[in-house]
């Protein structure tokens, strides 16, 4: 068999942010090699995949990855070691066994996720296909709607914003190339108009401005202004999706939400929300209650989920048992799929899956700690993931997503479909008004 893995090599590379990362690649027996580098979230969800860091204070800061390095490079190689790399369960069980913890947290998710993925491609190159084709078969067709992060606040940024993502959502286009290139003027134009007004265009750390404002509102009037002055429509095209990343300002103790100032219930958080949909043209909000409020979750769903996509990012982790939790209660109605979150390829695409089944939205996701690995952008097209968040209109380890997207277009040619819409209203039998994006 030429697709036996029989080489891996492991290395400590670096992220965006200039923080250590693991890097893997694979050998196998047929001469085909790939390899995989994994991200790094800020803003991590405490019931994520468990990234095992050295904590040795005389090296990067504590934040060095030695340990999950030697940990790709013995026990998980031993663990795949001689085994068919197209075979990518069989790989990801043997990996998950020889970890054996719940999470991941013996020896590491950033080592396992890398050695999975290293297989993934390293299988896709020995089969002579693209990632996505290896992943999705002759279905793979669809080029998701990009989630583009414009504004730049929470944990990305030190601009005081309590909302962390403010993003550009170009649905109403006939495809990804158009709907990048209005995506890049509109920011383009937001720079000159942050410039007019005086306020800073240098950017966070998903490559979003992050300007300090006096609100949160302020951002939202800003993407409307800059959308209309380069000549889209707002709604129509161009939508705006928030990830509010409500987990870092949750108070658990007292169940309260420290927003804009103030201590909200998930109820007022709620109706904040309800009047910024009827303002602006919001099509998105990711994790607008707490990763464990799952009764906010609910009480949100029930107000805005039948008008508006609401995702969970901390809320699922990428975990196909709390996705069971959400759909079964009614909580969000589309979940943020980041493959390190979990730990292995197969996970993730079981994940993926069990959404689709429950007409769950899926929107493959970078971390705010990137590389230039573009695996999201195939693993999104493979599995036909409606949406992706990678980040802005510049910054390479962001670019990067898109720029593998405009290839994979292209390579489609008259089979490429733009997925268009980011959020089908639930049939409720009822005709009338309804927004589609
Ligand atoms: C998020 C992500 C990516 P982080 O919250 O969705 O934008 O941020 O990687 O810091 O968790
Ligand atoms: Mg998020």
């Amino acid at each position: 068999m030429s697709t036996s893995i029989i080489q891996l090599v492991a290395r400590e590379i670096l992220d965006s942010r200039g923080n250590p990362t693991v890097e893997v690649e694979i050998g196998l027996s047929g001469g085909a090699r790939a390899r995989a580098m994994v991200p790094s979230g800020a803003s991590t969800g405490a019931h994520e995949a468990f990234e095992l860091r050295d904590h040795d204070t005389s090296r990067y800061h504590g934040k060095g990855v030695l340990n999950a390095v030697a940990n790709a490079r013995g026990p998980l190689f031993d663990a795949v070691r001689g085994l068919d790399a197209t075979n990518q369960e069989g790989i990801d069980a043997a990996l998950i066994a020889a970890d054996g913890s719940d999470n991941k947290s013996r020896l590491g998710a950033n080592a396992i996720l890398a050695v999975s993925l290293a297989a993934a491609r390293a299988a896709a190159t020995a089969r002579g296909v693209p990632l996505y084709r290896h992943i999705g078969g002759l279905l793979a067709n669809t080029i998701p709607v990009p989630l583009m992060n414009v504004i730049n606040g929470g944990a990305h940024a030190d601009n005081g914003l309590d909302i962390q993502e403010f993003m550009l959502v170009p649905h109403g286009f006939t495809s990804f190339r158009e709907a990048l290139r209005a995506g890049a003027e509109i920011f383009h134009t937001l720079k000159k108009t942050l410039r007019e007004r005086g306020l800073s265009t240098g950017v966070g750390d998903e490559g979003g401005y992050a300007p300090r404002l006096e609100n949160n509102e302020q951002a939202l009037t800003l993407l409307v202004e800059a959308i209309e002055r380069c000549g889209y429509e707002p709604d129509a095209e161009i939508s705006i999706a928030l990830d509010v990343a409500a987990t870092e300002f949750y108070d658990a103790e007292k169940k309260l939400y420290r927003f804009e100032g103030g201590l909200l219930t998930s109820g007022d958080l709620s109706s904040v929300y309800q009047g910024w949909c009827a303002k602006y043209p919001i099509a998105s909000i990711e994790d607008g209650m707490s990763e464990d409020d799952w009764d906010g979750w609910r009480a949100h769903t029930a107000a805005l989920g039948d008008q508006v996509q609401l995702v969970g990012d901390d809320l699922f982790v990428t975990n196909p048992e709390r996705l069971e939790t959400g759909i079964g209660t009614g909580a969000a109605n589309a979940i943020l799929i980041k493959p390190n979150q979990i730990g292995t390829v197969s996970e993730t695409l079981e994940t993926i899956q069990l959404a689709q089944r429950a007409a769950y939205g899926t929107i493959l996701s970078h971390r705010s700690g990137e590389t230039e690995d573009t695996s999201i952008a195939d693993l999104a097209v493979g599995t036909n993931a409606s949406q992706i968040k990678t980040g802005s209109l510049c910054r390479s380890e962001r670019v990067a997503k898109y720029n593998q997207l405009l290839r994979i277009e292209a390579e489609l040619g008259d089979a490429a479909v733009y997925a268009g819409m980011i959020f089908t209203p639930p049939d409720t039998g009822e005709t009338g008004d309804s927004r589609d994006a």
